[in-house]
C-alpha cells in the first residue's frame, strides 16, 4: 500500500481547524489534526511545502519510521509548528492502519483498559454567582468533574478562558485582544472563589483550576498552600514549565496536586518534572506533541513515576484530535482524566464522529480507525478566518504571560 495523496484543509466552522487527509492507492483515507490556535497557517505551510512531498509514494504502515524520519530528518527539532505537523501525519497513519485492520484504534494500542473515559468540563464566570451557575450548567450536562475560573475584582477580563457559555472562544479578529492582569489581586481572590464553590457543591465534586502560566514559582507555592483545604483535583500550569526546576519550589511547599504540559511538544520537556516526581498529571495534546506515538511513550515513562495522563482537550483541538485522545485514554493503564469542552453543532457536522459523551464520560465508539468522517464540502463552505489568542498586560503596560 502507498500514499498517493495528502491534502491539507483549513476550515472555520466557528473557529479554525487544520486537517490532514492521507489517501492510499487502495482508496483508504486517514485523518490527522494539525490545529495550532492562532498560528494555523504556519502549520499548513510546513505540511504542504515540507512534509507532503516526503510522504507521497511511501508505505503508510511504517508509522514509527515515518515519524522518526520527519523528526530527525528535518534536523530542526521540536517546536509547536513542527510537532503539530508531525502529529497530523502520525494520527492519520494510525487511522489508516486501524481501518486496514478493521478495528477501532484503541484495539491496536492494547485494547480497552476501562469501560469509559472520565472527563472534566469548564465552568467560567465573570464573578462568583455567574461561576456557580456555570458549575450547575456543567453538572446538568452530566460532567462529574469541573474546572473553575472566574474574573478577578478590578480586572476587565476572565483570564485564559472565554466568558459566558459560548463554546467557540471569540478569537475571530484581525488583531489580538488585549487583556489585563494583576497577580496579587488574583492570589487574594482565588481562595474565596473555591470557598464559595465548596460551600455550594460540597466536598465531593472534583474541582480543577488553571493558573495559565501566570505565577512565579514562589507565588505558585503560596497559592498551592493557601488552597490545600479546598482539595483541588489539580492546580494547572501554576508557573511556566519551560523552567522545569521551578517546580521544585512549588512541590516543596504544597500537597495540592499539580498538572502541566499543554504547551510542551516532546517527552524531554518533562524529563525533570517526571523523574523528580514534581507533577501528578501530564497534560499534552495529541495534536501538539507529535501524535499518538510519542504521547504513548510519554505516558509509559510517566507510569513508572505514578504520574497520570490528562490529555489537553480544549475546543481548539478538532474532533479528529479529540477522537485520537479518547482512543489512547481508553487503552493506557495510567489514565487520569480527559479535558473535554465539546464542539459546536456545525463543527460536529463537518467532523462526524463515532465518539460519544454520556454522564460526563467519553467512549471512542467502535468504528474502524479513529472514527471520524470529514465532510469536505461543508468544510469548504467555512473558509479560514484570521484569528488570534489575546495578549496580556499588567497595569503599567508590561506584557505578561497569557
Ligand atoms: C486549557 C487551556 C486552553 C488554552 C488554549 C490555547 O487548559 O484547556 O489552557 O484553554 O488556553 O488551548 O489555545
Ligand atoms: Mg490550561
Amino acid at each position: 500500500m502507498r500514499i498517493v495523496a495528502a491534502d491539507v484543509v483549513v476550515t472555520s466552522p466557528g473557529r479554525n481547524f487544520v486537517t490532514l487527509k492521507l489517501t492510499t492507492d487502495e482508496g483508504l483515507t486517514g485523518l490527522g489534526d494539525a490545529t495550532l490556535n492562532g498560528r494555523e497557517q504556519a502549520v499548513v505551510a510546513y505540511l504542504r511545502e515540507h512534509v507532503v512531498p516526503l510522504l507521497l509514494g511511501t508505505d503508510p504502515h511504517r508509522i514509527e519510521d515515518t515519524w522518526q524520519s520527519l523528526y530527525r530528518g528535518a534536523y530542526w527539532r521540536r517546536g509547536p509548528v513542527t510537532m503539530a505537523a508531525i502529529a497530523a501525519v502520525d494520527v492519520a497513519l494510525w487511522d489508516l492502519k486501524a481501518k486496514v485492520a478493521g478495528l477501532p484504534l484503541y484495539q491496536l494500542l492494547g485494547g480497552a483498559s476501562r469501560e469509559r473515559v472520565r472527563t472534566y468540563g469548564h465552568a467560567n464566570g465573570r464573578d462568583v454567582p455567574e461561576l456557580l451557575d456555570s458549575v450547575r450548567a456543567r453538572r446538568a450536562e452530566g460532567y462529574q468533574a469541573v474546572r473553575v475560573q472566574t474574573g478577578v475584582p478590578g480586572l476587565q477580563t476572565v483570564y485564559g478562558v472565554h466568558t459566558g457559555e459560548a463554546i467557540a472562544r471569540p478569537t475571530h479578529r484581525a488583531l489580538p485582544l488585549v487583556e489585563d492582569w494583576d497577580t496579587p489581586a488574583y492570589l487574594r481572590h482565588l481562595p474565596t472563589v473555591l470557598e464559595a464553590v465548596r460551600h455550594e457543591f460540597g466536598p465531593e465534586l472534583p474541582l480543577l483550576h488553571d493558573a495559565h502560566h501566570r505565577l512565579t514559582p514562589v507565588q505558585a507555592a503560596k497559592l498551592g498552600k493557601d488552597v490545600e483545604r479546598y482539595d483541588l483535583f489539580w492546580l494547572e500550569d501554576c508557573t511556566p514549565a519551560e523552567n522545569q526546576e521551578g517546580f521544585r519550589t512549588v512541590r516543596r511547599h504544597t500537597t495540592t496536586p499539580l498538572a502541566v504540559g499543554e504547551v510542551f511538544n516532546a517527552v524531554v520537556d518533562y524529563q525533570t518534572l517526571i523523574t523528580e516526581q514534581l507533577i501528578d498529571y501530564a497534560r499534552s495534546a495529541v495534536t501538539h506533541f507529535g501524535g499518538i506515538s510519542p504521547l504513548k511513550k510519554l505516558f509509559d515513562f510517566a507510569a513508572m513515576y505514578q504520574v497520570k495522563s490528562a490529555v489537553h482537550g480544549p475546543e481548539d483541538i478538532s474532533p479528529v484530535g479529540t477522537a485520537a485522545a479518547i482512543h489512547l485514554d481508553l487503552a493506557i493503564h495510567n489514565f487520569g482524566i480527559q479535558e473535554y469542552s465539546g464542539h459546536t453543532d456545525l463543527t460536529n457536522e463537518v467532523f462526524r464522529h463515532a465518539y460519544t459523551f454520556t454522564d460526563g464520560h467519553l467512549h471512542p465508539g467502535d468504528a474502524p480507525g479513529i472514527g471520524v468522517e470529514f465532510d469536505e464540502e461543508l468544510a469548504a463552505a467555512h473558509p479560514y478566518e484570521a484569528a488570534y489568542l489575546p495578549v496580556n498586560r499588567l497595569a503599567d503596560g508590561t506584557v505578561h504571560d497569557w
